[in-house]
């Protein structure tokens, strides 16, 4: 069965206007890119274990989604699941499209089991390596995959071509059902076990039980340099990935072109794609591409064991001895710092001078006092309380309704728009307890959104707290990509920081440093409902999100469209 999924992984459906066509039909001029995502149940074999897990059409990773710059996307999504399910465009802008952006009641009801809906936007203007995953429940543990957009015809990359570009989408696996460790960890009141396998394309490796066989081989020739699409689609872990003796070129950053930068390691949180460029220019034999954790809390458990995929140059045996490559210790914040201070747009960009709208948004864990009467079962977080976290002190609630909707339609009761601009409470957010008790860790609930002016130019800083524990959050807004102008180690201080505003990075996901603060700045020219969250998943399940709703502007180019005829129902 392994294998079977293994080498169907090679052969998606690509259906151009009702025609099944080869791969190759992806440089063709069709505008239209249509899909077909049967979201199933498909039974796998992994770390001796065989049980069933939720997939786009038996794949695991999931179908890659190609297309080109300005190609319009449909994607009929049919689910034939027995769970709730949507699935989201991660990095994809969504313009004027945010009825599609997919993250369950916040702009959709979820698809439930039989349903079908048709997702239709536009890649206007994106090119690169995003990823699609399910946005709904935890089901985005095994429902994911690439999207891979070209140039447009004959435009180049902005590197020198590559002989070969390969996907390397690194996940998390667990033996227990993903609902069933939701629910398990949410009811709990404390964290989710850890996974039991880190996977690269889906295989965990030879570090593993049973696995030895169960891993990814990449067949390289030498001399030749390959362009490798790096997504994290992990659940819960951010994570070092490195190949022994080759340096890794980064040229592209979730989908957006970068200065050259070459490291021997990187680390990515759940959200992010790297582009990188290595050159095969080793002697003849087995290098491993390793996966490892990148943990930055304190008092955390976590798998610490590598997962192991193999580039293997032509002419090596299976009984070359592979090389190992040495990942950084797990807490080694450096190797991060070392690629943000390195990661510069490839320009010219033009990030906003001005700012209208400044919002300063402290993000980190919580403890919320135990009400259950069962504790022991319930109450399982740090000092017998239920562990949450938040955005200046408010745990977003999900509501049961699709927020787009209710915004849309003017239905009262499932939000209110007073989420606030400024912590309430200011103090040492990353050394000190609010009001100097330890204690004093709790946070407030709601389903509180921030109204912004269309146009508007945004500066956020996001700005981690030691609430609980001093942690790097991987924070991803929908529906814009981002200039990340600053960022820096303890309390934002403006007269202190520097800010970049010649060459940032132009991302979609930001690792705000443990401990630490990011500056982000975008115009809100994207009308709709947006989601911004930590791309943890069990951190955005406590509670570390928040909704902005960016207005209508004047033209038609400014308004959001009618709701979708088909849309679901809640
Ligand atoms: C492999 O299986 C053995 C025996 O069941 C167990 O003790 C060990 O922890 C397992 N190792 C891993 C890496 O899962
Ligand atoms: C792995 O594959 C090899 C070659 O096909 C086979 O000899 C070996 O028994 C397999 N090992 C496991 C653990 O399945
Ligand atoms: C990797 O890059 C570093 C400098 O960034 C260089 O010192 C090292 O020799 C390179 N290693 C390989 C294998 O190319
Ligand atoms: C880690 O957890 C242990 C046991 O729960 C506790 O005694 C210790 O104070 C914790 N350390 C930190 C730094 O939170
Ligand atoms: C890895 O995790 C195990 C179990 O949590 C722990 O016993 C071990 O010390 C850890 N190893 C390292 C190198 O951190
Ligand atoms: C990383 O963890 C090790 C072992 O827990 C600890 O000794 C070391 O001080 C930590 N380093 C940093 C930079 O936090
Ligand atoms: C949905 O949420 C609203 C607002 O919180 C609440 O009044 C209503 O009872 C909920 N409906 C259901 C079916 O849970
Ligand atoms: C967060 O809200 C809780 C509950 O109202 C309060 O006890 C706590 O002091 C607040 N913390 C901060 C940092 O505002
Ligand atoms: C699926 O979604 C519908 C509509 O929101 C909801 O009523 C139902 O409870 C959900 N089912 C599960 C299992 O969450
Ligand atoms: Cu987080």
């Amino acid at each position: 069965m392994d294998n079977y999924i293994a080498s169907v992984i090679l052969w998606f459906v690509l259906i151009v206007e009702a025609q099944v066509l080869p791969i190759t039909a992806r440089w063709s001029s069709q505008r239209s890119q249509f899909y077909d995502f049967k979201v199933q149940i498909t039974r796998v074999t992994k770390l001796c274990n065989t049980k069933d897990i939720v997939t786009v059409n038996g794949l695991y990773p999931g179908p890659v989604l190609y297309a080109k710059e300005d190609d319009r996307v449909v994607v009929k999504v049919t689910n034939e699941s027995p769970y709730n399910i949507t699935i989201h465009w991660h990095g994809v802008r969504q313009k004027l499209s945010c009825w599609y952006d997919g993250p369950s009641y916040i702009t959709q009801c979820p698809i439930q089991p039989g349903q079908t809906f048709t997702y239709k936007f536009t890649m206007e203007k994106q090119k690169g390596t995003l990823l699609w995953h399910a946005h709904s429940s935890w089901l985005r543990g095994t429902v994911y995959g690439a999207i891979v957009a070209y140039p447009k015809t004959r435009v180049p990359y902005s590197f020198k071509g590559s002989y070969e570009e390969h996907i390397i989408i690194l996940g998390e696996y667990w033996l227990k059902d993903l609902v069933q460790l939701e629910h398990d960890a949410l009811s709990s009141g404390g964290s989710p076990p850890p996974a039991d396998a880190f996977t690269i394309n889906g295989h965990p490796g030879p570090n593993y039980n049973c696995s030895i066989n169960d891993t990814y081989k990449l067949d390289v020739l030498p001399g030749k340099t390959y362009l490798l699409r790096i997504i994290n689609a992990a659940l819960n872990m951010e994570q070092f990935f490195a190949i022994a003796k080759h340096n890794l070129t980064i040229v592209e950053a979730d989908g957006a072109y970068t200065k050259p930068l070459t490291v021997s390691q990187v680390m990515l949180g759940p959200g992010q794609t790297i582009n990188a460029l290595v050159t095969t220019d080793q002697q003849i034999g087995r290098y491993s591409m390793s996966v490892g954790p990148y943990m930055s809390a304190r008092n955390v458990s976590f798998q610490n064991i590598s997962s192991i995929a193999y580039l293997q140059y032509s002419g090596s045996t299976p009984y070359n001895y592979p090389l190992f490559a040495p990942l950084p210790s797990f807490n080694d914040t450096l190797v991060i710092r070392t690629v943000m201070d390195g990661l510069r747009s490839l320009g010219p960009v033009y990030p906003p001078m001005e700012i209208d709208t400044n919002l300063f948004i402290t993000i980190g864990l919580n403890v919320q006092k135990c009400t259950s009467k069962t504790p022991l079962q319930n109450c399982k977080g740090i000092n017998g309380g239920v562990m949450a976290a938040s955005m200046n002190n408010v745990s977003f609630v999900m509501p049961n309704i699709s927020l787009l909707e209710a915004y849309y339609k003017k239905i009262n009761g499932h939000f209110t728009e007073d989420f606030p601009e400024y912590p309430l409470k200011v103090y040492d957010f990353v050394n000190q307890a609010p009001n100097d008790i330890p204690t004093d860790t709790q946070s407030i609930t709601g389903t509180r959104t921030k109204v912004i002016e269309y146009g508007s130019r945004v500066q956020i800083i996001l700005q981690d707290t030691g609430t609980v524990t001093t942690e790097n959050h991987p924070i991803h807004l929908h529906g814009h990509s981002f200039y990340v102008v600053g960022y820096g180690a303890g309390n934002y201080d403006p007269q202190a920081a520097s800010f970049n505003l010649v060459d940032p990075p132009y991302l979609n996901t930001i690792g705000v440093p443990t401990g630490g603060w990011a500056a982000i700045r975008f115009v809100a020219d994207n009308p709709g409902v947006w989601f911004m969250h930590c791309h943890m998943e069990v951190h955005m399940s406590w509670g570390l999100s928040v909704v902005l709703i960016v207005k209508n502007g004047q033209g038609k180019q400014e308004v959001l469209p009618h709701p979708p005829y088909d849309q679901p129902r809640c």
